[in-house]
């Protein structure tokens, strides 16, 4: 298959923005944070930039509930900034990919303050509006943040559709003139020279013809909207759409957040005649860890298992080769730490494990997204008050599931928030161990990881052996060794039973590569018959033992 665009030989940092430099302390990163910056970034050998919304927003999901789509969010900064950052990270052979937000827009957006002014407002079609059926909502779906996905505009009477929260309407992708206004936006940025868009909840633009009533999980309120709402029976007519009135027009590229995409859904999203997307961000790698208990969703303290991760993880290497494009990441800024959630991150396993999971995944085929602080071996916030957490779906589950339905006690949920709030990954940056890790000399908007005197950038730009320099070894390994890229993935013989080591093996015409992955803290020996004559490539533990395996240790011969 072909492995010869950019965007396939690239690796993706991501910046939240927010958390990643405060340059005016006001306790709040922003743009010339990030410009400051620059260089660490570039240290790190990575080719593209993704940033989190920057754009002008109330800020009640911190930037996806956008008011004006081409303006600057002035926590962050000005255009004139933004125009500075852009051209450094080009100067600096970098390329941006911006946050595009269109499932919704902010109920402070322009067009729904038209819209609600009435069913005769010339935007109205712009949104999803439905009269009441029997005096409430028309469906019984629920917002992925807790309630009724309806919100009853007393103005006219009629319920407005958000899939989030309440500030977040959808928008109307039935709409044309709604359609085409996202293309010139999008058309607009492109023309300013970002290089690429990753596309919030992109999946979920195209609405049933019919709303119908959901099924609602025992002990439940609402239904789960997102099997209704996902992968919608417009969905391809509008991201070809999309393609012809902008992609096909720039060298962008574009990576669709989807949840509930399976592989075969991602095959037609990321096809390799590029008529869509060139790759998504597929979820179920993320769910394995989810409840038992669907009602209780991700909220739980469930560990994933090794089987359970590599049969995931194999199964969408085989089923993208040769027909798409995957993605590959651990960490964005909506997901629990890696280290912490797949690893171990007490402190005699920290290390080795963060880099035994960097290793699993960046020897992969796909783009791999690095998310900020996970070059760092950051770990979650374990933060012990529900106050220290500002993301409002954990404030909104907490009510729902201890208050409101009882289904979990409250110490539980302490826990489970613990495991998976959203706030895990927004933690500010750790730069050194000075006053809020160097993040600010404010107390910044999220609290601070108590641990940032032994994790920060600092500390591990000086130790050769840091999680940082480890990473900076598996991007060059990337940008050097084609077959890291085009090579074919399979597991070694047998190896699908194996509940504590995952090997696998990428290979093309001229170069074999084997990974060997120690997924558990014990001392264990796995033989698997290598030739004599091979290199180890990059390994974290020092000294090779052969067929015995250190905890978590990680190792990658080329034969
Ligand atoms: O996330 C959408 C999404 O499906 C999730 O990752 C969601 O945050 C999680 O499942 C909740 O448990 C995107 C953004 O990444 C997220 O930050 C936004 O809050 C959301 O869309 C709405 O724009
Ligand atoms: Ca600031």
């Amino acid at each position: 298959m072909t492995t010869n665009n950019w965007w396939q030989k690239s690796i993706v940092y991501q910046i939240y923005p927010k958390s990643f430099q405060d340059s005016n302390n006001d306790g709040i990163g922003d743009l010339r944070g990030i410009i400051n910056r620059l260089d660490y970034i570039k240290e790190l050998g990575v080719d593209i930039i993704w940033l989190n919304p920057i754009y002008r927003s109330p800020n009640v999901d911190n930037g996806y509930d956008i008011s004006d789509y081409q303006a600057i969010q002035p926590d962050f900064g000005s255009m004139a900034d933004f125009q500075e950052l852009l051209d450094k990270i080009h100067q600096k052979n970098m390329k941006i990919m911006m946050d595009l937000v269109v499932n919704h827009s902010s109920d402070e957006h322009e067009w729904f303050k038209a819209s609600r002014q009435g069913k005769n407002n010339s935007k109205r079609d712009f949104y999803i509006w439905r009269d009441p059926v029997d005096g409430h909502e028309p469906t019984n779906w629920g917002s992925y943040f807790s309630g009724s996905t309806w919100t009853l505009d007393k103005t006219s009477g009629q319920y407005y559709l958000h899939l989030f929260a309440k500030e977040q309407p959808d928008l109307n992708w039935e709409s044309p003139q709604m359609r085409h206004s996202v293309y010139d936006m999008m058309n607009w940025w492109a023309d300013k020279g970002v290089d690429g868009f990753r596309m919030d909840v992109i999946n979920l633009i195209s609405k049933p013809a019919k709303f119908q009533d959901g099924s609602v999980d025992l002990g439940e309120t609402y239904a789960d909207v997102e099997p209704i709402v996902s992968n919608g029976h417009k969905i391809h007519q509008y991201l070809q759409e999309m393609n012809k009135n902008v992609m096909k027009h720039h060298n962008l590229v574009t990576v669709g957040e989807t949840p509930a995409a399976s592989p075969d859904d991602a095959k037609k999203y990321a096809n390799l005649d590029s008529t869509e997307l060139n790759m998504v961000f597929q979820f179920e790698h993320m769910s394995l860890d989810a409840n038992k208990n669907p009602a209780l969703g991700k909220w739980g303290d469930r560990r994933t298992t090794l089987s359970e991760l590599r049969a995931n993880l194999t199964k969408w290497q085989l089923a993208l080769t040769n027909k798409a494009w995957n993605s590959l990441y651990w960490n964005n800024h909506d997901q629990p730490r890696v280290v912490s959630r797949f690893g171990n991150d007490c402190p005699e396993y920290r290390v080795v494990s963060a880099k035994m999971l960097a290793t699993m995944l960046h020897f992969m085929q796909g783009t791999p997204y690095i998310y900020q602080g996970e070059e760092l071996g950051m770990t979650n916030a374990n933060f012990d008050n529900l106050t220290d957490y500002k993301d409002l779906e954990t404030l909104n589950i907490y009510q729902q599931l201890v208050n409101d339905e009882q289904l979990v006690s409250s110490t539980t949920m302490m826990n489970y928030i613990k495991l998976h709030s959203r706030d895990n990954a927004r933690t500010p940056m750790q730069w050194d161990n000075s006053t809020n890790a160097g993040f600010s000399q404010q107390q910044p908007w999220l609290a601070v990881n108590p641990n940032y005197p032994e994790i920060n950038v600092k500390t591990e730009l000086a130790d050769e052996n840091s999680v940082f320099h480890y990473y900076q070894k598996l991007i060059k390994l990337r940008h050097t060794m084609p077959v890291i890229t085009d090579g074919r993935y399979q597991l070694i013989d047998g190896n699908e039973l194996d509940e504590d080591v995952f090997t696998y093996i990428r290979e093309n015409a001229d170069t074999k590569l084997v990974i060997i992955l120690n997924f558990t803290n014990q001392t264990i020996t796995r033989n698997y018959q290598l030739p004599i004559k091979k290199t180890l490539l990059i390994s974290n533990y020092t000294e090779d033992l052969g067929s015995t395996l250190r905890p978590y240790e990680a190792k990658v011969y080329k034969i």
